[in-house]
């Protein structure tokens, strides 16, 4: 077994690869590791899972394959979300030389038998797995791989092909979300109508010590740049704008906002070519407060993932930083705020626990991530714990992804208390604030009230977007929403009822009228998805397969 061995492929780049995500289903148990807690979708899984037939639900591709095959010459096949079945099927029906794995820990199950099924049914191939899953400790003694790859993949990839590593990187026209549901209804898919994903890079230089991307691309000081300035971002950006007919771009990197040279660039592009795109972003408080509003609306930031770990803890992102000012700051310029908030810290005690979770929902972000306090292999945390002998013995790997219950052992808070504090947030921010669509709405009409008359016809013209689905979509779905969370919190529900009247000012006649004829359709999806939910469906993803220098074998 190597760990990222530097020898070439025999085959080079003529070699044959099958790149494959592991298998599903997802969301239901079964003795390969998967859980129904865990399903294949971003909120669902960890934001808005409590929010019933409010819960925005979507699938999301594996980007990482998705990148390896655009980035080598080699004829390569990716299979993203196969059944066991599929992936047996593939391995059979076609010759592969290679044959890669990508996976994250909670998956380490499939990934063994994954492994087994490739020796007995393609046993010429070379197994290679990457991603996450590389940073178990002893993972070469878990699975039966010739390669195990610990970081970044694409120059790995490339060295293994006998390629050249440091050519410049090629991004994939990638769709971010797909099968996007919500409220019963299934959003259709139309060109242009969802996010493109843009990975400028890989790794995070804050190296919080429980942070898993962070440690995995190098830790505290270092992260992969796919690429260094604003103007190759903005023409990778451009591409995908005409590929896509996109507008609208989920940035996929830890800390956009940290590299404000970049970013500053990518601005004055965006300005001198008439660009009114809008970005959803990942960024740290302290990273945000390196702009102004005007800035960041001008930048077309209209979503931004935030931690909001306790005031008291230790992390240097939100020092000296009023994120209740800021997050409300945000807001009212029309920038949708996504909180992630720890649960389970060092200094959490069951006393304090609620009114730390109490602090947190008060907030009033548009979404909120809850998630524990978890040690995952390969973080300084993780080394930590295990030096000090706190991390519980026979967790299974499967259930060590912080939306669970506690993997070690905790100061002062049970493992079982865990769940239920987790559980309760996630809940009490559904209750007190309301469904996540509904403070989206809120943000959306503040921002256009702002923005509405700007002087730049970029800034204007993207609010005018946003806003078009307030006054017509949205706006039935205040009219569900306001009727149904009277059972749940009769003053949200007044709130609801508020901000609907104040769309109905703005929009008077399309705002009344899609209230009036898509209301009721909505409102019968809703109950019936709340039905459905409460009979135990879940959903799964669509398998993909995708061939790219694509020759059928001789
Ligand atoms: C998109 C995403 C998802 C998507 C699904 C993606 C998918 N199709 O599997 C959704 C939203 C569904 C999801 C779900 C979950 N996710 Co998730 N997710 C991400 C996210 C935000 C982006 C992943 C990504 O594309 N990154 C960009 C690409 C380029 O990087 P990459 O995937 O790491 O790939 C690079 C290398 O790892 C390597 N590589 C990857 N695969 C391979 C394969 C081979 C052969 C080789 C050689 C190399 C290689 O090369 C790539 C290029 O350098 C990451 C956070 C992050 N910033 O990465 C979390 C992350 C991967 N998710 C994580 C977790 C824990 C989960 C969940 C358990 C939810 C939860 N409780 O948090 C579930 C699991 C669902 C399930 N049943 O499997 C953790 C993984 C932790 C760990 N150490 O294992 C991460 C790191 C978030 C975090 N910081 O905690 N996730
Ligand atoms: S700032 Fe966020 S992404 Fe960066 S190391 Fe800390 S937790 Fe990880």
């Amino acid at each position: 077994m190597k760990l990222n061995q530097m020898e070439t492929h025999p085959e080079g780049s003529d070699a044959r690869i099958l790149l494959s995500s592991v298998f599903g289903p997802y969301a239901q148990d079964d003795e390969f590791g998967s859980r129904s807690i865990n399903p294949m979708e971003l909120y669902h899984n960890q934001v808005t899972r409590a929010q019933g037939s409010f819960s925005l639900r979507m699938f999301h591709r594996s980007w990482g394959i998705m990148m390896i095959q655009e980035n080598i010459s080699a004829p390569c096949s990716v299979l993203d979300f196969p059944t066991r079945e599929g992936f047996a099927r593939e391995l059979t029906t076609n010759h592969y030389d290679i044959v890669g794995i990508s996976s994250i820990i909670v998956n380490i199950g499939k990934v063994r038998e994954m492994c087994r099924m490739v020796r007995e049914l393609s046993p010429a191939s070379a197994i290679v797995v990457g991603g996450h899953v590389a940073a178990i400790p002893g993972v070469e003694t878990m699975i039966d791989a010739d390669h195990i790859v610990r970081g970044e993949g694409i120059s790995w990839m490339r060295r293994y092909l006998g390629e050249d590593e440091n050519a410049p990187i090629r991004h994939p026209a990638i769709v971010s979300g797909l099968e996007t549901r919500i409220m019963g209804v299934r959003l259709p898919q139309r060109k242009g109508g969802t996010a493109a994903t843009i990975i400028p890079s890989v790794g995070c230089p804050m190296g919080c010590n429980f942070c898993t991307t962070s440690a995995f691309f190098g830790g505290k000081g270092k992260f992969v740049n796919f690429y260094e300035t604003g103007d190759e971002l903005f023409e990778v950006m451009c591409r995908i704008e005409s590929e896509l007919k996109v507008q609208s771009f989920f940035v996929m990197d830890e800390n956009f906002l940290l590299h404000r040279t970049r970013a500053m660039r990518l601005l004055e592009r965006m300005k001198q070519a008439g660009k009114s795109w809008e970005l959803s972003v990942f960024a740290s408080a302290n990273a945000i407060r390196k702009y102004t509003m005007l800035e960041l609306v001008e930048l077309g930031i209209s979503w931004v993932w935030m931690g909001l770990e306790s005031p008291q803890s230790s992390y240097s992102k939100l020092q000296g930083e009023d994120v209740s000012r800021l997050t409300r700051e945000l807001r009212e310029h029309g920038i949708r705020v996504q909180g992630s908030t720890i649960v389970g810290l060092e200094h959490h005690t069951r006393d304090n626990m609620v009114e730390e979770i109490e602090s947190a929902v008060d907030y009033q972000t548009d979404f909120h991530q809850f998630m524990l306090y978890t040690p995952v292999p390969g973080t300084p945390l993780y080394q930590e714990m295990a030096e000090q002998g706190r991390l519980l013995p026979d967790v299974d790997f499967a259930d060590v992804h912080g939306q669970y219950k506690f993997n070690f052992r905790h100061a002062a808070i049970s493992r079982e208390d865990s769940k239920r504090f987790l559980d309760w947030a996630f809940w009490r921010d559904f209750e007190r604030n309301g469904p996540s669509l509904y403070r989206m709405c809120q943000t959306m009409l503040q921002g256009w009230r702002r923005y509405k008359d700007h002087p730049d016809p970029r800034v204007r013209e993207r609010f005018e977007r946003e806003v078009k689905k307030l006054s017509s979509a949205y706006n039935a779905a205040l009219w569900v929403m306001e009727k149904e969370f009277k059972k749940v919190n009769r003053s949200v529900s007044e709130r609801i009822h508020k901000l609907r009247r104040e769309v109905e000012k703005e929009f008077p006649f399309v705002a009344r009228l899609t209230a009036a004829a898509l209301g009721p359709i909505l409102l019968w999806s809703t109950r019936r998805e709340e039905k459905r939910l409460a009979s135990g469906r879940t959903y799964e993803p669509p398998t993909f397969l995708e061939r790219r220098n694509w020759v059928s074998a001789s």
